[in-house]
C-alpha cells in the first residue's frame, strides 16, 4: 500500500547511545527527505540528529520536579508532551521505538486526544527479551502492544520471542534494521587508521553500550589471543555500565597500549573503516545493527549465533558465527579472516552485496511507510 499524501509523524525513542535510537533517527531523516514532517519527542535530541534538516522538528520533554514527587514522573511528562505535539501539529501517526514506556505513553496519549491518532510501536529487543521476563512489566508491555494500531519488530527471532514470552497473538510485522549506503560504504584506506593503529597492525573493533549482555570481556580475551599470533590493535566504541571493568581487564592483560577506548561517537562509519574485523560475542541480540553497519563498510563480523544475528550474517559467507561463550571458535574465525586474504575479500564483498540486496534504508523506509498507510486507512483527514 502506498502513501498518498505527506504525513505528520511523531517519533519517540531513547535518544542516547543504542541501536533503537539510531534506527528511529535514521528513519525520521528518511521520512523527512520524502516530504513527510517529522517531530521527534524525547528528553534529549537524538544523538545522530546533529544538523538542521528540512521537515524535522524536535520537542524536548521537561520533567517536573514538584517537591511532592519522590521520583520524577518522566513517563507522564513524556505522554503529556506527546499529546501536546499531537494536538498542536495535528499528527497523523505516533511511531514509538522500544515498547517501554513509550507504547504505554502512546496509549495514554490516544486516550487524551482521541482514536483518530494512529500508534505504531517498534520492538527492538531488550524491551521484550529482558524487560518482558518480569511478569509485572510483561503485563504493561502486553497492553502497549495490544493498544498499538500496528507493531513491528526488527527480526523474525524477536517476533518469535515476543509471541513466546508475552503470549500475545497480536500480528507482528517484521521490518529488519537498515543502513544508509551513502554513509556506510567501504573506504580504501580508513581516514583515521594512521592515528589508531601502528604500521603492520590488524585492527579489531567492537561497538556497543557496554551492558553485560554484550560480553565485552570476551572481546578483550579474543583480542589478547589473536595478538599472540598477529600484531593487532583493538578499537572500542561506546560506553556503559561494564566500561570500568573492561578498562581494568585491559590493564590486567597489559595490552592498554594497543586498545583505544573511543567512548560515544556520532560518526562511526569512518571509524569502522579503520578496522578489519568486528567482534560481537553477545549473549542476546535481537538484530545486531552494529554488525550490519560494519558489513556495509566491507568489514566482516565474528559474532555469537544468537537472536536475530543469523538473519543478517550468513555463517561462512559474510562472517562467522559461534556459540555464545565459544571464544576458541571466535579466535580461530578471526585468525582465518586475518590470515586468508582471498577468504577475507570474498566475505567482505558478499557482505556488501547482502546489505544492498536486503537491508537498504530506502527499502525499509518503504516498508514503514506501508505500515503507516495501512493504519491510516479509513481515517478522516483532519
Ligand atoms: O542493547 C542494545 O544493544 C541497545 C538496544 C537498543 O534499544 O538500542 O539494541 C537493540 O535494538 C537494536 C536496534 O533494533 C538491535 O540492533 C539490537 O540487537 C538490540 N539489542 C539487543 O537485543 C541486546
Amino acid at each position: 500500500m502506498m502513501i498518498q499524501r505527506p504525513l505528520r509523524i511523531g517519533i519517540t525513542c531513547y535518544p542516547s547511545l543504542g541501536g533503537s535510537g539510531v534506527i528511529a533517527t535514521e528513519l525520521g531523516k528518511l521520512l523527512a527527505q520524502r516530504g513527510h514532517t517529522v517531530h521527534f519527542i524525547s528528553h534529549h535530541i537524538p544523538f545522530r540528529l546533529h544538523a538542521y534538516q528540512r521537515n524535522i522538528y524536535y520537542h524536548e520533554v521537561e520533567v517536573s520536579d514538584y517537591h511532592v514527587f519522590r521520583y520524577m514522573p518522566y513517563d507522564l511528562c513524556l505522554a503529556a508532551k506527546m499529546a501536546q505535539v499531537v494536538r498542536h501539529q495535528r499528527l497523523d501517526v505516533l511511531h514509538v521505538h522500544y515498547a517501554m514506556p513509550h507504547a504505554i505513553c502512546a496509549f495514554l496519549v490516544k486516550s487524551m486526544v482521541g482514536e483518530a491518532l494512529r500508534v505504531v510501536t517498534t520492538l527492538h529487543g531488550t524491551d521484550i527479551t529482558i524487560l518482558g521476563q518480569d511478569e509485572m512489566m510483561a503485563d504493561l508491555i502486553r497492553l502497549g502492544i495490544a493498544r498499538s494500531d500496528a507493531v513491528t519488530a526488527v527480526s523474525d527471532h524477536l517476533i518469535a520471542e515476543t509471541q513466546d514470552k508475552l503470549r500475545t497473538t497480536v500480528p507482528l510485522i517484521r521490518i529488519h534494521n537498515f543502513v544508509d549506503p551513502q554513509v556506510f560504504y567501504p573506504r580504501t584506506v580508513g581516514k583515521y587508521r594512521e592515528y589508531l593503529a601502528c604500521e603492520g597492525h590488524r585492527v579489531l573493533v567492537h561497538m556497543s553500550n557496554f551492558r553485560p549482555v554484550k560480553r565485552v570481556h570476551e572481546v578483550i580475551e579474543i583480542f589478547v589471543r589473536v595478538r599472540q599470533v598477529v600484531p593487532a590493535t583493538l578499537i572500542l566504541i561506546g560506553e556503559g555500565p561494564e566500561l570500568s571493568k573492561i578498562v581494568a581487564l585491559v590493564q590486567q592483560y597489559n595490552v592498554q597500549e594497543h586498545v583505544h577506548f573511543l567512548g560515544k561517537q556520532d560518526e562511526v562509519a569512518e571509524l569502522l573503516c579503520v578496522a578489519d574485523v568486528m567482534l560481537l560475542p553477545s549473549e542476546v541480540e535481537s538484530f545486531g545493527l552494529v554488525a550490519l553497519e560494519a558489513m556495509a563498510c566491507g568489514i566482516p563480523t565474528v559474532a555469537s549465533r544468537v537472536g536475530g544475528i543469523p538473519e543478517l550474517i550468513v555463517d561462512g559467507e559474510t562472517g562467522f558465527l559461534a556459540n555464545v561463550g565459544d571464544t576458541d571458535a571466535m579466535v580461530l574465525a578471526v585468525l582465518r579472516l586475518l590470515q586468508e586474504e582471498d577468504l577475507y575479500r570474498q566475505f567482505s564483498e558478499a557482505g556488501i552485496r547482502r546489505v544492498a540486496q536486503y537491508f537498504s534504508s530506502q527499502s525499509k523506509c518503504d516498508e514503514y511507510e506501508a505500515v503507516y498507510a495501512h493504519v491510516l486507512q479509513n481515517v478522516q483527514q483532519h
